[in-house]
């Protein structure tokens, strides 16, 4: 009944717009669907991390990523709740505090990441990388990338660059890979040879992780990435719409992934003592996270959509259960309640979360000098919302602060070398957009 209505309003409304909506009713439609498979995957008892203190990685800003649609289904104008705390510090800024330039026009990008001089890696979803110059926002090629199973949420995700990457031009990067009918993400770093003729290649292709086990359907994959300024590579993986495997330590769906940048594990993770894949493991009962990022103390956030409501932003904290799909502040999409996170408290809850949802895509806590009114802020990209969603935290507190409407789905969101807010729309055409402060 949903589906028609919905049907309905795209029908009566004519909106491109729709198709894409549509695309992610249907996924949740698979979402529940799955959930009455056999093939669902034992569910382990909750496990209680040891360490309460968050990750003390001590890092500057690293770096912020994002991907998937999600179902926005029929949203009525209802009343927003949205929970979070913290006191709204008064500033003064120009209303609206940016003015907007578009560089450039990319096909379906997912990623961006800034080069040392400047430029910009950014992955398209149906496997291409390109290299942007924003100075002209003529767009050249990277070849000798991997193939990529692209349909659904997959396809080409996260780019980064290793921290010492002005010496050894390494970068990572995560993708989608099929073997016959089952998907899972996988994480390469490459070495990076630009050429004279505005573009490049890689080489030295070594793969160093990967989503165990591969499974059907083409969803919540999340695989965005950032490295701490100690060099442990951060991975975002999702539940694969699986739900149980975010709760099952035996496989690495529904976790935050902390490794070397080698893609060994590192000896203070706080399930390494377990071996195996739960080595690798940091927090677990995740659902889609799609946004990471460190604040100006080191402290690390993590944003993942909900299902129907009940977006999320998480304060990661070594070892704990963030309790997908157990407790949520959301529902099903069909409507089946699920117990909200206040009933038990043995699972972190969010520190802020939206219904309804905002459906979050890439995150940046800004630290540049362009916006001083910016800094310490989290900006986050709404898909369904098509906005760029400024969280402000308050210690360990956050609470959604402004909402910038945008026209478009925002899919990430990244702070350039001169702290300039750098955007790209999501889907086919969508555009890269310069946010700097107004004339
Ligand atoms: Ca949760």
């Amino acid at each position: 009944m949903r589906t028609s209505l919905f049907a309905l309003v795209c029908l009566a409304l004519s909106l491109t717009a729709c198709d894409d909506l549509f695309v992610d009713a249907s996924a949740a439609r698979d979402e529940a669907k799955e959930a009455e498979k056999s093939e669902r995957i034992v569910v382990a008892s909750a496990q209680r991390g040891a360490s309460q203190t968050p990750i003390a990685a001590a890092s500057p800003p690293a770096r912020v990523t994002a991907p998937a649609p999600r179902a926005l289904a029929a949203k009525a104008a209802s009343e927003r709740q949205t929970g979070g705390r913290g006191p709204r510090r008064q500033v003064v800024e120009p209303d609206p505090p940016f003015q907007r330039s578009n560089v450039a026009t990319l096909d379906e990008p997912w990623a961006m990441a800034f080069l040392p001089d400047g430029r910009l890696l950014v992955t398209e979803k149906a496997g291409r990388l390109r290299l942007v110059n924003v100075a002209n926002g003529q767009v050249g090629t990277i070849s000798g990338v991997p193939a990529v199973a692209y349909g659904g949420q997959g396809g080409f995700g996260d780019v980064i660059l290793h921290p010492q990457y002005a010496s050894n031009r390494r970068i990572y990067l995560s993708y989608i890979e099929r073997s016959g009918a089952i998907y899972g993400a996988v994480v390469i770093r490459a070495r990076l040879t630009l050429d004279s003729g505005g573009g490049g290649n890689l080489s030295e292709i070594e793969r160093i992780w990967e989503q165990a086990p591969k499974v059907s359907g083409q969803g919540h994959f999340s695989h965005r990435l950032a490295f701490d300024s100690g060099r442990k590579l951060w991975i975002t993986s999702g539940d694969r719409q699986k739900f149980d495997p975010a709760q099952d330590m035996g496989v690495n769906l529904g976790k935050l992934i902390r490794l070397n940048d080698d893609g060994t594990a590192p000896s203070d993770n706080p399930f390494f003592s377990q071996g195996g894949i739960a080595a690798q493991v940091w927090t677990l009962g995740h659902r889609n996270p799609l946004g990471i990022a460190f604040d100006g103390d080191g402290r690390l956030w993590v944003h993942e959509m909900g299902p129907l409501g009940g977006d999320e932003l998480n304060l990661i904290v070594k070892g704990r259960n963030y309790g997908w799909p157990i407790v949520s502040n959301g529902n099903h999409y069909d409507g089946t309640p699920i117990p909200n996170h206040s009933t038990r408290p043995e699972f972190e809850a969010p520190k802020a979360w939206w219904t309804p949802v905002i459906a979050p895509a890439g995150m940046i806590i800004y630290s540049g000098n362009l916006f001083p009114t910016f800094r310490g802020d989290a900006f986050i990209g709404g898909l369904a919302s098509q906005a760029l969603v400024r969280v402000r935290f308050n210690g360990t507190n956050a609470t959604e602060y402004r909402r910038y409407a945008m026209g478009q789905r925002i899919r990430e969101v990244e702070q350039g070398p001169d702290g300039a807010i750098w955007l790209l729309e999501d889907g086919a055409g969508g555009r890269l957009v310069k946010l700097t402060p107004p004339g």
